[in-house]
């Protein structure tokens, strides 16, 4: 038996199939799908105990800089053992389809595990960075970090051989990258249309972006599993998870679009 599909509204297909610039916003819930937990899912397992904004933090790397290193080279490890998934190859899908008809897709997005560009999305904007990168605290060295578990905690830079290394992530209280937040005003002040996927919008600045986009006159839209406090603002919605309904809703867009 077959998920039910479901219900696209017909202002998302052709606005999908129209747009001269579409940019689109991904949280946590489109790698749901992959098997990864929200922030806002109970967390599994041994981290079932901590709530991830309170780890997420350059204090509690501060306070407990070996809890904070486990608990992020544990996401690195989970992210290893799963891949994207139909949500996010449905984006790369439209992404190719726009790009050979001379149109514009910007991807923004504020989830750190790489699955948009295992799934092939290119100029993929990380606005709250990777867990696939660290750096020495101290000295700044980068060390790319996809593999084996570190063999210490907190891990030790092997460049300065003094400072220890922190995940290459935007933690609340911080500033996002600048030249993530210039590509994001750029796509908020360009595109036409703009669809927030799998996030509850809550965090910000991320979470004005669609409103942004909509008072200059772009079509805003939501899919996302349930409502969410953007749900009363966007010009229509999708509730369904993403990894069913962006496959429907790309392939509807790109037969309208001829
Ligand atoms: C900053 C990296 C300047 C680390 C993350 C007003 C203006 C500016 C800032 C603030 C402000 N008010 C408060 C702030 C401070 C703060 C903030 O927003 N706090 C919140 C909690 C109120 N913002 C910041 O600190 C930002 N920095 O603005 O600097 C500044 C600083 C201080 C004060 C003023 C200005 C930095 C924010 C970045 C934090 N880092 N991640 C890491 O990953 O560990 S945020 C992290 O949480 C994620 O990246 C993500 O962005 C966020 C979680 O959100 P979601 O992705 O939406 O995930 P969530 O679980 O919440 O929701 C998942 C959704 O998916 C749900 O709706 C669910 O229904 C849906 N879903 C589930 N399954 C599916 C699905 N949908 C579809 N299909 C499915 N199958």
């Amino acid at each position: 038996m077959t998920d039910a599909l479901p219900n696209i509204p017909d202002i998302m297909v052709e606005s999908l199939a129209r747009a001269e610039h579409l940019c689109v916003l991904t949280g946590a819930g489109i790698s749901a799908e992959s098997g990864l937990p929200t922030f806002r899912d109970k967390m599994t397992g041994l981290w079932a105990k901590y709530d991830p904004v309170s780890l997420a933090t350059p204090e509690a790397f501060e306070r407990d800089p070996d809890l904070v290193t486990r608990w992020y080279d544990f996401r690195v490890g989970e992210g290893g053992k799963h891949r994207p998934n139909p949500g996010h190859h449905a984006l790369t899908r439209y992404e190719q389809w726009q790009r050979v008809r001379g149109k514009r897709f910007t991807l923004l997005t504020q989830n750190v595990d790489g699955f948009h560009q295992d799934a092939g999305s290119h100029d993929v904007v990380e606005l709250h960075g990777t867990i696939r990168t660290w750096r020495c605290v101290r000295c700044g060295a980068a060390h790319r970090h996809e593999g084996e578990p570190f063999a210490t905690y907190p891990p030790g830079c092997n460049a300065c051989d003094e400072g220890i290394l922190r995940p290459n992530v935007v933690w609340f209280g911080e500033m996002l990258p600048e030249l993530a937040i210039e590509r994001a005003h750029e796509a908020i002040g360009s595109c036409d249309v703009f669809v927030s996927i799998g996030t509850s919008g809550l965090v910000q600045p991320a979470a004005s972006f669609g409103e942004a986009a909509q008072s200059r006159g772009a079509l805003f839209f939501e899919v996302n599993l349930e409502a969410t406090p953007l749900t009363a603002h966007v010009d229509a919605a999708v509730h369904a998870p993403s990894g069913i309904a962006l496959p429907k809703l790309v392939d509807l867009a790109i037969h309208h679009g001829g």
